[in-house]
């Protein structure tokens, strides 16, 4: 967190305080939708960040494929929030789509890396996430940076907005102090993520599902896996499984289920999913709370990690699948800084 927000922002008591924020109450309170546009690993923090922002600030949030946006013709009113999401800032895509959202009327606000990359230039304001220098191709702390980037937004919001008190917005910060140390806390699922590492290397498809803020956690376990493992991987929504991938599975199908307690999930709808899945003697590995009892017997494979709050258990729980690719490629004796046939920004 503290790399995060650096020298960039300012937490008081209940209040966000971003250098160069431009937007004033009333842009605020007068916005009607924000539309959030970015690719790859960044759609899925734009997907976690709907969960926060809707939650926050109760503001209707679109997540859109930047790399779609312009194949249409988008409705876009000036008193929409475009908010770009880029690691880099130059993906060509996103750049496009920013612009298209800019030239039609909405108020164009980026979440960076790069300062004075071209998005940051086109923005009218930019969240620096501040993580430094991303030295592998496939994005990791991008993501988790962005994370908690969308979470300062979504207080700062909230509060601009009177969906949050001051108390709230304080409680909320607490909860992103307390990241460092969860993170600090996960890190020592690793053993227990070598094992699946080492059963699994050799699959050739894997299955990740999650609900709620768990479901972009999902979709970026499995964008991680076949970015640097090569493994095809597919992320999903435990409630579509049955309209679908089910059909997949069987015995040599590993299914990641990403099920910490979330207050909207019912803990049934998770035990179901694994429950089928067994059911067709896929492998279930789950994701699960450190003091979670009920999980544990049911799945073949545990990873435990630290109870985080429901917006914010999406950086924790990302962690142990990064480091399932991670080991998985390394097993494969794959490169895991420069994966075949990507590139560290798409600027064509
Ligand atoms: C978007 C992205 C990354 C991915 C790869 C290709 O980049 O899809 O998520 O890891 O590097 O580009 P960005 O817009 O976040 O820089």
């Amino acid at each position: 967190v503290a790399d995060t927000v650096r020298g960039r922002m300012l937490l008081t008591e209940g209040d966000v305080h971003f250098e160069g924020w431009n937007l004033t109450p009333e842009k605020v309170r007068s916005l009607s939708k924000i539309t959030i546009l970015a690719c790859g690993t960044s759609w899925h923090s734009g997907v976690a960040g709907k969960h926060m922002i809707e939650t926050l600030a109760r503001l209707p949030v679109e997540v859109e494929l930047a790399s779609e946006f312009r194949y249409r013709d988008p409705i876009v009113e000036s008193s929409h929030l475009a908010v770009a999401i880029s690691q880099s800032g130059e993906t060509a895509d996103t750049l496009a789509a920013f612009k298209e959202a800019k030239s039609r009327g909405a108020t164009a606000i980026a979440i960076c890396n790069v300062i004075g990359s071209a998005m940051t230039r086109e923005a009218e304001f930019s969240v620096m996430t501040n993580a430094g220098p991303e030295i592998g191709v496939a994005s990791t702390k991008a993501f988790t940076t962005q994370l908690v980037a969308l979470y300062l937004l979504a207080v700062k919001l909230g509060r601009m907005r009177g969906t949050l008190s001051v108390a709230a917005a304080q409680e909320h910060l607490t909860h992103l102090t307390q990241i460092p140390k969860m993170i600090e806390d996960v890190l020592k699922c690793e053993p227990a993520v070598k094992r699946v590492a080492r059963e699994f290397m050799n699959a050739q498809d894997f299955l990740f599902l999650g609900r709620g803020p768990m479901h972009p956690v999902a979709l970026e376990g499995a964008l991680k896996l076949k970015e640097i493992s090569y493994i095809h991987a597919e992320g999903y929504a435990g409630g579509e499984m049955k309209h679908g991938p089910i059909a997949l599975i069987d015995e040599k199908m590993p299914v990641v289920v990403i099920a910490p307690k979330q207050p909207h999930v019912a803990y049934e709808k998770i035990i179901g999913n694994i429950e089928e899945v067994r059911a067709r003697g896929g492998q279930v590995i789950a994701v699960i709370d450190e003091d979670d009892a009920q999980v544990g017997g049911l799945a073949n494979h545990v990873i435990r990690i630290p109870a985080a709050c429901a917006l914010l258990a999406p950086v924790v729980a990302t962690i142990p699948l990064q480091l399932l690719a991670y080991h998985v490629a390394e097993m494969r004796g794959n490169d895991v800084d420069q994966p075949r046939n990507l590139a560290k920004s798409v600027t064509v």
